[in-house]
């Protein structure tokens, strides 16, 4: 592929020309300029992955045409990354896999970011598609189109080279229009090699005209809701990470105090608003859950993040409006009153517009009862942060890390574990939009490396699933501090075998490990934090550093709970032994 007359659409007067000009010859391109072209014609200009028969050119090759190619040491960081930046930017992020392990590595950051609705294209270099199907033993050999379908938003494969152009921007629109989602692009390995004339080639390529279309709703629609909405005496407004997504800040804003309604973020939806914006009810969530009686959910869904609508939770029943992009979506698990299908921008204007011409604020009784509740939550909250026990439990670890945070709102800060997870969503406050990412809708763990944040609070274990990407981000030099919650073990680290056998129980790690020394065999600066103050004086040393670091914070190994808060979820066997 290093021929010269083989030549990049985009980059051509970079391209050394030489006597071969004078051949007679068309020009050509071919499969893996065309790929590179296709992306580059859309404006992607970076690529995640991980390299290997029969992509490793095709990386090259992105990297010498001026894209950057972030390469990881395993598929599904790389994925995890596409995917975040996919939900960052609304441009789909593209992973980079080699055929069948590579690809399956990949798949879960795919099927991840479908089911969080982020858009991503996972490319996967595939082996000989007449060997597959006859299944006769190729290196790498499976069928990665129909693997991939159940896992993503739509699935496609490029046979000619021809094609890449449709096939990069029918992914490009798949992944970005109406509900944001994974997508899959098999390019088997004969194809990347097949070389066209380069005219036609640069015709064939397509510049994706507005991917993701405004949605507007219905006026009916609105009118129903605004309809419902002004009737309530107890009206909450509930911002989900789909209400992030779609970067509707100003409006979203100007809706919450328009209106005067209190509101809950979801996990990733904090700091939309400020999380202490005098209308967030956070502090008061299973209060206003349970007492609203109409409820306007933006980008949530029902799921069994918010106990299906329904329930203990949930309280009396209560009246539903919800605006999403996806129709299917309305009346999933509860009845919706008035469902608001369109994208979140023109729908949150739509009802504006609406409320504009007139709208009584909630009663004070409404407001004031949350307020109080507030008030209660926060004083006992308060009490239980300012522990200063050593070994440090969650709370003062994780206060010490809010106030660090606080003078930093501009922080991208990941979060994943169960106790780590669940402490740190309440207790550290986010001020700006789409700066907490977390295990999302699945409750995942592994996102935690490739989400490649500025801090991220892990918990031990989930560290461990993308803890080998610390050489990543020391290789980029990216100024990411890690912050492991170590309490020996998944959950906690207490357990003990019942039988007296040599294996530790199930849920425990090895006792007092120093992740921190991980990052200094990469060049990276490690810190072992034991007291509250001395994880907040490393902390903010790392920021300021803006290097690389991971401060191991050493957490009593019987802090926290097992499963975190989804005790619930979590089937306990009741059978005894005879
Ligand atoms: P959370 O977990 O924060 O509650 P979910 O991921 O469950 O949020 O819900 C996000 C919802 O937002 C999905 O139903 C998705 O269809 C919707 N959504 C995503 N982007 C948009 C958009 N631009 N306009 C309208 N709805 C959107
Ligand atoms: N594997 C994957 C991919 N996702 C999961 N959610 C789990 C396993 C099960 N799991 C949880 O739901 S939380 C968790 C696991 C393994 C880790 C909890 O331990 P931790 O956090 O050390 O990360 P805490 O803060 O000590 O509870």
């Amino acid at each position: 592929m290093n021929e010269p007359k083989l030549k990049s659409i985009f980059t051509s007067t970079d391209f050394q020309q030489t006597e071969l000009t004078a051949i007679e010859k068309p020009e050509l391109t071919d499969g893996f300029h065309l790929v590179i072209d296709a992306l580059k014609c859309n404006d992607i200009d970076t690529i995640f992955g991980l390299v290997g028969i029969p992509i490793t050119d095709l990386a090259r090759l992105a990297q010498a045409e001026g894209m950057r190619f972030i390469g990881f040491r395993h598929e599904q960081n790389a994925g995890n990354a596409a995917a975040i930046a996919g939900y960052m930017t609304q441009k789909p992020g593209v992973c980079l896999t080699v055929s069948a392990p590579g690809f399956l590595n990949g798949l879960t950051a795919l099927a991840n970011a479908t089911t969080n609705c982020f858009p991503m294209i996972l490319i996967s270099g595939s082996s000989e598609r007449e060997i597959v199907d006859l299944q006769q033993g190729d290196y790498e050999e499976m069928d990665q189109l129909n693997a991939a379908k159940p896992f993503a938003k739509a699935a496609y494969r490029v046979l000619k080279a021809e094609d890449i152009g449709i096939g990069v921007a029918r992914a490009i629109r798949a992944a970005v229009s109406g509900r944001p989602g994974g997508v899959y692009l098999d390019l088997p390995a004969q194809l990347l090699g097949q070389s066209l004339d380069a005219a036609h080639g640069r015709k064939s390529l397509v510049r994706v005209v507005e991917p993701a279309p405004r949605q507007i709703p219905s006026p009916d629609a609105v009118q129903r809701a605004i309809n419902l909405l002004k009737g309530a005496k107890r009206p909450l407004i509930l911002l989900g990470k789909g209400a992030a997504y779609a970067q509707a800040d100003a409006a979203i804003h100007t809706l919450v105090e328009t209106s005067g309604i209190p509101y809950l973020p979801m996990s990733m939806a904090k700091g939309l608003l400020p999380d202490n914006h005098p209308q967030c009810a956070s502090a008061a969530r299973s209060f206003v859950l349970a007492e609203a009686d109409v409820v306007l959910l933006i980008g949530a869904r029902l799921n069994w993040l918010l106990a299906h609508g329904k329930g203990k939770t949930w309280g009396a029943p209560k009246k539903f409006i919800q605006i999403d992009i996806a129709p299917t979506e309305i009346d999933s698990n509860v009845a919706v009153a008035a469902p608001v299908i369109g994208d979140i921008g023109s729908c949150v204007s739509a009802l504006l517009a609406g409320i504009k011409s007139g709208f009584n604020k909630p009663s004070t009784d409404w407001t004031a009862s949350i307020q109080a509740r507030k008030d209660k939550n926060l004083a006992k909250m308060a009490a239980m942060l300012d522990q200063n026990t050593v070994p440090m439990n969650f709370h003062g670890a994780l206060r010490a890390i809010r106030d660090v945070l606080k003078t930093r709102p501009d922080i991208n800060v990941v979060n994943e574990g169960a106790n780590t997870l669940d402490f740190a969503r309440s207790i550290i406050d986010m001020y700006e939009p789409r700066k907490r990412f977390d295990s999302g809708t699945w409750g995942i763990m592994g996102i935690g490396m490739g989400y490649l944040p500025v801090v991220a609070i892990e918990g031990d274990s989930a560290f461990g699933f993308s803890g080998m990407e610390l050489e990543t981000i020391c290789r980029y030099q990216l100024p990411v501090v890690t912050i492991v919650f170590n309490n020996n073990g998944v959950y906690r680290g207490t357990d003990v075998n019942p039988t007296g056998g040599a294996d530790v129980a199930p849920t425990v790690f090895v006792k007092g490990a120093r992740y921190d020394k991980m990052i200094e065999a990469f060049g990276g600066i490690g810190y072992n934090a034991t007291t509250p103050a001395e994880l907040s004086k490393f902390l903010i040393e790392a920021i300021a550093a803006n290097k690389p670091a991971l401060i191991n914070a050493v957490i009593d190994e019987a802090a926290g709970t097992e499963s975190g808060r989804l005790t619930n979820l979590n089937p306990a066997s009741t059978a005894t032994k005879k």
